[in-house]
């Protein structure tokens, strides 16, 4: 059962467009990556399976188009709801883009909205590193909001449900992707190389569109629990 301010939050968020909302206990983190708040709100929206079915091959223009578009929209959606939360009484952080900064290096932040995401009960990471959620697979984009309101928080998910799959580690053309499973505690890069997907993402960009941006998303596409959501939407 939700709280009132849960569901209050959830459907105004939804009327402004987000796909999915969820509700994470932070706690277990160190306080200091989660500016002292207890609470973090995943945001995500999906991209339309068109988009998505489209980069089969290589990446789009319009892929391109629904990256850019989809962040302006969750660095609205995330201000909307931490101006709620304020209006409410309670502290709040929207992590839009220029919110979250870079972390040591510029392939890490300090607070992923992935790890967000995985406390707030949306999904697991799977062996692409990506976010797999259970109703959109991997085609979502994420943000988060933090707060101190006195919000109930979803049981978090820290098991893999990728199996035996291996459709990512082989559809990859970086090689990023090792295929280790992913388990709470595994550093994203003893199964995963950023550097790998970066150079590689850049080159299909130029070659799909004309480049200008490091997007790829072959393993997006290519998971059994995106494609699996095609079928229904
Ligand atoms: C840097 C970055 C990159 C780098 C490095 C990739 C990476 N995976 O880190 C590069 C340029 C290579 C890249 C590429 C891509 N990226 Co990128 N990227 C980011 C960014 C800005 C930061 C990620 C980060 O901090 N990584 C640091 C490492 C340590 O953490 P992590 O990878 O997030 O995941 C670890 C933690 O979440 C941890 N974890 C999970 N739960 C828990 C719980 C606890 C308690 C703990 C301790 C840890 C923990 O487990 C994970 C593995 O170790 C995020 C946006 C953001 N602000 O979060 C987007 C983001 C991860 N990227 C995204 C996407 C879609 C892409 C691309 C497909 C590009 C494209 N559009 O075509 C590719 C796919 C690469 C891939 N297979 O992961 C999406 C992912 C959506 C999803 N479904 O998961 C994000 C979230 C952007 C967004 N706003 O939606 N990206
Ligand atoms: S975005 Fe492309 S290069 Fe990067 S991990 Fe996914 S499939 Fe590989
Ligand atoms: S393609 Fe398979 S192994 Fe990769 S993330 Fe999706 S379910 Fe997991």
């Amino acid at each position: 059962m939700m709280n009132i301010l849960n569901n209050y939050i959830e459907s105004k968020l939804q009327d402004e467009g987000a796909d999915i909302v969820g509700f994470g206990d932070l706690t277990a983190l160190p306080s200091e990556v989660r500016k002292k708040f207890p609470v973090g709100i995943s945001v995500a929206v999906k991209y339309p399976t068109e988009v998505i079915r489209g980069i089969s091959d290589f990446p789009t223009s319009e892929y391109n188009k629904w990256y850019i578009n989809l962040n302006e929209r969750l660095d609205n959606l995330v201000t909307i709801g931490a101006e709620i939360l304020r209006k409410k009484g309670y502290n709040s952080v929207a992590m839009t883009r220029s919110e979250v900064g870079s972390g040591e290096s510029e392939d890490n932040t300090v607070l992923p909205h992935k790890t967000v995401a995985t406390r707030a009960g949306l999904g697991w990471i799977g062996k692409s590193a990506l976010l797999i959620t259970e109703k959109y697979g991997a085609m979502i984009r994420l943000s988060s909001i933090l707060t101190n309101a006195p919000l109930e928080t979803a049981n978090p998910i820290s098991v893999s449900k990728c199996g035996d799959c291996l459709a990512c580690a082989k559809a990859c053309p970086a090689g990023a992707i090792s295929g280790k499973n992913w388990e709470i505690g595994l550093y994203r890069d003893e199964f995963f190389d950023p550097l790998k997907c970066r150079k590689t993402a850049r080159e299909r960009a130029e070659q799909g569109f004309g480049g200008g941006n490091t997007i790829c998303g072959k393993c997006i596409e290519i998971c059994p629990y995106t494609r699996r959501a095609w079928q229904y939407r």
